[in-house]
């Protein structure tokens, strides 16, 4: 049987430098990308085949644990979800990033209504000093002893499972990283009567993805008439006063000037912008923005009960 690097699950070969899955010698335990990313975090970009994970998913008699965290909630990852065939669980992973004021029954509904989502929705965290939901609990309900984890690139899965595996006293350590793709390939493991699968994850096609790692720290914003918000290329132009909330991992600047962007959009009352792999606006008047980013999603604001 092919061995598999225990970091990023691809077949172990001793062939071919150019080639993924490289090591000098089959006895070792990670290909050289994984002893690389490893030991001197360097990395090359890879891309991974979402619709190939999915349908090979799609196959299999088992549970899906779908993760997100809380700033990657938006209508491209839900879609993803949504493709997933065999009994599906949302789980929002990193937990111990919410601000405490946050309210689960209350992220719940907003799932519900906001993005129809009828699945039970889950919450996780690596962090130890964090409560997560039990995994093995909820398989022993459905009687199904094989999950998947899934979800967008460094939403944690990997973590994840190593804090299964730490839990259960099993030595083995699955690379997890602040790369994107640190997973290339399926990894199974087997936790006592379970088998975990690891899975590489998704990307955004056309957009960064900031990693949450820290509180989410909202930032209020008093707009002046006129003004601009930017983010990453993104502007926003506001024509009358505002407050905005940003919700965010990467620099927001204030212009006080018009934008190049001429797409028209209405926000109503406290409703978000949504910034894929970076978080999310929180508009809170009513008005009309002019930007520059094609498609935008807006959507009904959810701060799960912090800002009531
Ligand atoms: N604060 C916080 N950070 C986390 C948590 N889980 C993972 N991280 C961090 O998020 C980053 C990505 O974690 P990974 O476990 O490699 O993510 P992944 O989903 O396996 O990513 P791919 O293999 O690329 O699909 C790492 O820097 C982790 O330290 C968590 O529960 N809380
Ligand atoms: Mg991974």
């Amino acid at each position: 049987m092919n061995k598999r690097c225990i970091g990023c699950g691809i077949i172990l070969q001793d062939k071919d430098e150019q080639v993924l899955g490289y090591t000098p010698d089959l006895k070792n335990a990670y290909c050289r990308r994984c002893f690389r990313l490893k030991n001197y975090g360097e990395k090359k970009e890879e891309t991974i085949d979402d619709t190939k994970i999915i349908e090979k998913v799609n196959k299999q008699e088992c549970i899906v644990f779908f993760l997100c965290d809380y700033l990657n909630i938006n209508r491209i990852t839900i879609s993803l979800f949504k493709k997933i065939k065999p009994k599906k669980y949302f789980v929002i992973s990193k937990t111990d990033t919410l601000r405490r004021e946050m309210k689960e029954e209350k992220i719940k509904l907003w799932l519900k209504t906001v993005y129809n989502i009828e699945e039970a929705i889950l919450f996780i965290s690596s962090n130890p000093q964090f409560k997560s939901n039990n995994i093995f609990k909820v398989m022993d309900e459905e009687k199904i002893n094989t999950c998947y984890l899934m979800g967008l690139t460094n939403v944690g899965k990997s973590t994840f499972l190593n804090k299964l595996l730490k839990e259960n006293k099993i030595k083995k350590e699955i690379l997890a990283s602040d790369k994107p793709n640190t997973t290339l390939d399926f990894i199974k493991i087997k936790i006592g009567d379970y088998i975990v699968y690891d899975t590489p994850g998704f990307s955004y096609e056309n957009s960064i993805l900031a990693i949450t790692k820290k509180e989410i720290k909202p930032i209020s914003y008093r707009i002046t008439p006129n003004s601009s918000l930017v983010i990453n290329n993104y502007e926003f132009f506001f024509s009358t006063p505002n407050k905005v909330v940003y919700y965010g991992l990467v620099p927001i600047t204030r212009k006080f000037t018009q934008i190049s962007g001429n797409i028209r959009v209405n926000i109503p009352a406290n409703h978000d912008i949504v910034l894929p792999g970076i978080g999310f606006l929180n508009i809170k008047e009513p008005c009309v923005v002019l930007t520059n980013m094609p498609n935008l999603e807006v959507r009904l604001n959810s701060s799960g009960g912090a800002n009531e």
